[in-house]
């Protein structure tokens, strides 16, 4: 008897991680829910499942566990009915649209005394990431944490977006890593007519160490890059893997564009972690307070940029159903 999964969103990210589901040994997807009705049905009939609302899918009696890839604003309370029913729910990020609601989402948590939710900060489980962790943690404290993250968007993007859905991952990045959370932040920006595309965010750490991100919207292709300096050394990723071309007296390595692409290994690795803690372990994975605490310091960074001004981050003290002080 495998666990059933209903899947909340059948757009990109969602219909990714239904294959995932589907691929998994353990898990099977029980039914998908969307907004719109031809997503919906075009993952169900790849994956053979049905169709349902989105309550209806979490209140289901064969539905185990749920994963919520619906549009951001509404993640929370989708999360929340998950919680509510009390099943173990997949989150991608963000937590929500704004700090109170994604506060919300981490009170109802709490109250249930049990870890239900992950949330999907996928770089945790890219090798490169993952290696980069392991090298760093023979090299003593950190000093330094430097980003690079680079999009191919077609369209600009107002401040929040690019903070809660973007930066995000590099601020959760910087925390993980590291340890220690964000005290205060100041954002650099090229001015441009056509929104945000060039920022720099120096993050200044509880412990007075240094989390930059040098991000770049619009980009010539899509990369991700991670810098760490300790006192003993330091350790980077390297390029993601790819064939070089040689011709006409010219090497060339395609850089790509695609974000599924490049983090293709570490949405499956995720799912396949997700259902190790279905199917009896412990939970695993980023937290909600991991989404909480990164959400807080997108948002510090969005009022940084748009003041010009350094932004103090202010944290709540983090719940005993997490661990207690530190990320
Ligand atoms: C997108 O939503 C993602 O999650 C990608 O990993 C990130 O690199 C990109 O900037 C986001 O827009």
């Amino acid at each position: 008897m495998t666990i059933g999964v209903g899947v909340v969103g059948c757009g990109g990210m969602g219909s990714w991680h239904a294959h995932n589901i589907a691929a998994q040994a353990g898990l099977h997807v029980a039914a998908v829910a969307d907004a719109f009705a031809a997503p919906a049905e075009r993952l169900a009939g790849e994956l053979g499942c049905e169709v349902l609302d989105a309550y209806a899918l979490i209140g289901s009696e064969d539905v185990q566990a749920v994963l919520v890839a619906s549009s951001d604003d509404s993640h929370a309370e989708y999360t929340t009915a998950a919680i509510a029913a009390g099943k173990p729910c997949f989150l991608e990020k963000p937590v929500a649209v704004t700090v109170d609601d994604a506060r919300a989402v981490l009170d109802a948590e709490v109250a249930t005394g049990q870890r239900l939710v992950r949330v999907g900060f996928m770089r945790e489980l890219d090798p490169a990431h993952a290696q980069l962790a392991d090298h760093v943690a023979g090299l003593g404290p950190i000093t330094r944490v430097r980003c690079v993250h680079r999009n191919v968007d077609e369209a600009p993007r107002d401040a929040d977006l690019l903070f809660a859905q973007s930066l995000i991952h590099d601020i959760h990045t910087i925390r993980w890593l590291t340890g220690e959370e964000f005290a205060q932040v100041t954002v650099h920006v090229v001015p441009r007519d056509d929104g945000f595309r060039d920022v720099l965010l120096v993050g200044h750490l509880t412990n007075g160490a240094l989390g930059t991100v040098d991000f770049e919207d619009q980009a010539f292709a899509y990369e991700v890059h991670v810098e760490v300096t300790a006192v003993g050394g330091m350790a980077a990723t390297l390029p993601h893997p790819r064939a070089i071309r040689r011709a006409h007296a010219e090497e060339a390595i395609s850089v790509g564009t695609d974000w599924f692409a490049r983090f293709e290994e570490a949405y499956r690795l995720e799912i396949e972690d997700w259902a190790h803690t279905l199917t009896g372990g412990e939970p695993a994975g980023p937290t909600l307070w991991d989404g909480f605490a990164a959400q807080v310091v997108a948002r510090a960074g969005e009022v940084a940029m748009l003041s010009g001004s350094a932004a103090a981050v202010e944290l709540p003290d983090k719940p005993a159903l997490y661990g207690g002080t530190g990320p």
